[in-house]
């Protein structure tokens, strides 16, 4: 879902997960790395203690901030305000990388006039941080040659999520923090595998190795290498196809995703999943989504096949199967295979290494990768073009991957929904560090359950103790689109006038409040900001049993 296109290409870290512990100085920013990211935050923690500065740029106080130089707690939504009020200084006060923009960029004089107009006091009119606050920032940033930008998608699920990514793009750019070690523009993915599933050309716009499919060279490639008629227009992505369930979409083939759990506005989609025609899952649980299904196919997890997976950092690394799957699950690529043997189409019986080489074959940025490359060497990073090829650790050494880098200047634009009197708070939504998604999987599991068991909203102090609402109370949530029940957590995490839940639970679902409208470029969905509001149900009985106090999980990170 955050698989956004920078500037530079391909939506992957630039930079290796290794490298952040010799970073000097961190720019963290829509990203709970320690519950989202555990791996990624233990090497900013290491470089923090050998003495890195690390500034978080969030809504919310994370565990992060605890550790920070420096908390920007922005208001949500206005990101655009930060980051251009960051350029606004970096250009005033001269401390632009003039040789690196002048050789490996394009476009720097559109940014440079449109950030004239952002300055930091009129930025801290909007977006609550301290004008002085950005300007100390931006200094640092731009003074620092080790100084790398880690970001996910506190940036981008809005609705200007890819302008945000635009602007810290720019920045990147204006400073020249690319093409060495421990610096970049660093998206850390998501779901396991989701870089894989991007690089092999699961979206409606590239072939694997991000080749458009609307380049005429690359479409008569494809045609003449996969012997069929292909379109030579990007198809629907996911937002449009949700949205057209029930209206021009009459079926559905869903694959590993939860979709009642995870899509937006999810009451819509119910509506237009109760008017369709035929809906198959394909998948390792009996999820929420299956109560719609006509058919369910019963897959194999990751423990019980073989292939590959490529993590955050372009990395390609081989998944061994442990068991086998029980009963008549069968590996996703063999459930796949069979259905388009049913309908006639000429699939060989293959193998997992024969799925991968035929994938990699045409795309140049992969090509170089091989089960057995790394059966012997072990994981390797794209871009790999040919099989003597090392891998690369870091992207464009020595200059941009593909000619020059473009500057994008960009206007700032209010988040879809604002606040009204009958829905006064601003309802953002995310994850926690005991559950995973739809928690399909992590609330099967005993240890994560206990540790979390229910849905909860936090409040700000202030914003509870006028709504008489105290910790552990049961509160009922409410946007324009639908009203969920769950426990108020009261908590300074959250700024005044916002609240916070994650999406992970059944029977409170976030996705029943959030709006379904979608980033102008790439269709990823607003969870991060709709109007809501929150009323006491009914007061806590026993406040001392309430298990899921914030106190208790924040010791755990
Ligand atoms: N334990 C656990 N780990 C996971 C997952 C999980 O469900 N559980 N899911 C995985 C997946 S699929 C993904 S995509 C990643 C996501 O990883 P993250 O993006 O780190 O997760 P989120 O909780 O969605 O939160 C992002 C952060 O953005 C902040 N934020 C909200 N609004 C704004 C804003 O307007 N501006 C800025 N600058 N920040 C904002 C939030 O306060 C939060 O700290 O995590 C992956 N890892
Ligand atoms: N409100 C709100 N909503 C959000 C978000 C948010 O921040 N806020 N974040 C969004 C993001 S970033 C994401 S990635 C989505 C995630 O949303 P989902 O993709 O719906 O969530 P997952 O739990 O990752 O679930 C995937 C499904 O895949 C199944 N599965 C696991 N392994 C396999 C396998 O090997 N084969 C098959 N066939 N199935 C398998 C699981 O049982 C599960 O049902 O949610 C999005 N929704
Ligand atoms: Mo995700």
């Amino acid at each position: 879902m955050a698989g956004l296109v920078t500037t530079f290409g391909a939506g992957a870290m630039t930079n290796s997960i290794q490298e952040i512990r010799e970073a000097d100085f961190l720019f963290v920013t829509g990203s709970n790395t320690t519950e989202a990211h555990p791996i990624i935050a233990m090497e900013m923690k290491r470089a923090v203690r050998r003495g890195a500065r690390l500034v978080v740029a969030d809504p919310r106080a994370i565990w992060l901030t605890t550790i920070a130089d420096r908390h920007l707690a922005l208001q949500p939504g206005t990101d655009v305000w930060l980051l251009n009020a960051m350029a606004h200084v970096i250009v005033t006060e001269n401390l632009v990388d003039h040789d690196f923009v002048a050789n490996h960029t394009e476009g720097f004089e559109t940014v440079r006039d449109a950030v004239q107009e952002y300055t930091p006091e009129k930025a801290e009119a909007i977006t609550g941080v301290r004008a002085e606050d950005i300007r100390k920032t931006a200094r640092e940033y731009a003074t620092t040659r080790k100084a790398g930008i880690y970001y996910t998608l506190g940036i981008t699920e809005h609705t200007h999520g890819t302008d945000n990514v635009y602007c810290l793009a720019n920045l990147v750019l204006m400073t020249g923090h690319l093409g060495h070690a421990s610096t970049g523009m660093n998206p850390l993915r998501g779901q396991n595998n989701v870089q894989g599933a991007n690089d092999a050309g699961a979206t409606p716009v590239f072939y694997p190795g991000y080749q458009r499919v609307d380049d005429p060279e690359v479409h008569a490639r494809y045609e003449a290498s996969w012997g069929v008629p292909l379109d030579p227009k990007p198809g629907l992505n996911l937002n449009q196809i949700i949205k057209e369930v029930g209206k021009t979409i009459h079926g559905l083939f869903v694959m590993g995703e939860d979709i009642v759990i995870s899509e937006p506005n999810v009451s819509k989609l119910e509506e237009g999943l109760n008017q369709i025609e035929f809906l198959v899952i394909q998948e390792i649980f009996l999820n929420e989504t299956a109560r719609f299904a006509d058919v369910i196919l019963p897959g194999a997890c990751f423990a019980e096949k073989e292939g590959v997976f490529t993590n955050s950092e372009r990395r390609v690394q081989r998944v061994r199967k442990a068991v086998d799957p029980p009963g008549q699950a069968r590996a996703d690529w063999e459930i796949l295979t069979a259905i388009a043997r049913a309908a006639g189409a000429d699939w060989k019986t293959s193998t997992p290494e024969a799925i991968y080489d035929e994938y990699v074959a045409d795309a140049p940025k992969l090509r170089g990768i091989s089960h057995a490359r790394i059966e012997k060497e072990g994981g390797l990073q794209w871009p790999c073009p040919d099989p003597g090829h090392p891998g690369t650790v870091y992207l464009h050494e020595g200059g941009i991957l593909r000619g020059k880098g473009l500057f994008t200047p960009v206007e700032y634009r209010p988040s879809h929904e604002s606040s009204t009197e009958t829905h006064p708070l601003v309802l953002s939504t995310g994850r926690t560090l005991y559950h995973y998604n739809a928690a399909t999987q992590t609330r099967r599991a005993p240890g994560p359950a206990a540790k979390q068991p229910e849905a909860f909203v936090e409040i700000h102090p202030a914003d509870a103790r006028s709504r008489e609402i105290t910790d552990g109370d049961r509160v009922a949530v409410t946007s324009k689109r639908g009203r969920i029940e769950c426990r108020a957590m009261v908590s300074r995490q959250v700024r005044r006038g916002c609240i916070w839940m994650p999406f992970h639970f059944a029977e409170a679902r976030a996705n029943l409040l959030t709006v379904d409208v979608g980033d102008t470029v790439t269709g990823t969905a607003e969870y991060k900001v709709c109007a809501a509001e929150v009323t006491l149900v009914q007061a806590l009985e026993n406040p001392v049993a309430f298990p899921g106090s914030f106190a208790s999980v924040q010791q755990d990170r």
